[in-house]
């Protein structure tokens, strides 16, 4: 994979690509019950970088089945003790919660 090059292309195409443009109209989960759309996600990829003052995680991700292809991005977690233990080169299972426009990581496993 040609990866060093097409780097800075996928962080421009993420934030393009990551507006949750993959949401139908015919999907109802249990989320709708409290009156806002909520989808869960789960992904796997690599610890870039780590900043708890942002409470942001970058991770290259692996393609997120039916949400978004591989990428480089920044995710925001509610939970800084989520990043509390996870350095660059950890390799993590994260679970994403897509609210109506905001997309926060919940949940994160190391692998
Ligand atoms: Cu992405």
């Amino acid at each position: 994979m040609k990866v060093s090059i097409t780097v800075a292309s996928l962080l421009l195409t993420c934030v393009v690509a990551c507006q949750p443009t993959a949401t139908t109209t015919n999907n109802s989960n249990s989320a709708s019950s409290r009156g806002v759309t909520s989808k869960t996600y789960r992904g796997v990829g690599v610890v870039e970088a780590v900043d708890a003052d942002k409470r942001t995680l970058k991770i290259n991700h692996e393609k997120i089945e039916g949400y978004m292809d591989a990428m480089t991005m920044d995710f925001q977690t509610r939970n800084p003790t989520l990043l509390s233990e996870l350095k660059p080169g950890d390799r993590i299972e994260f679970t994403l919660e897509d609210t109506a426009n905001i997309v926060v990581i919940t949940n994160v496993k190391k692998l």
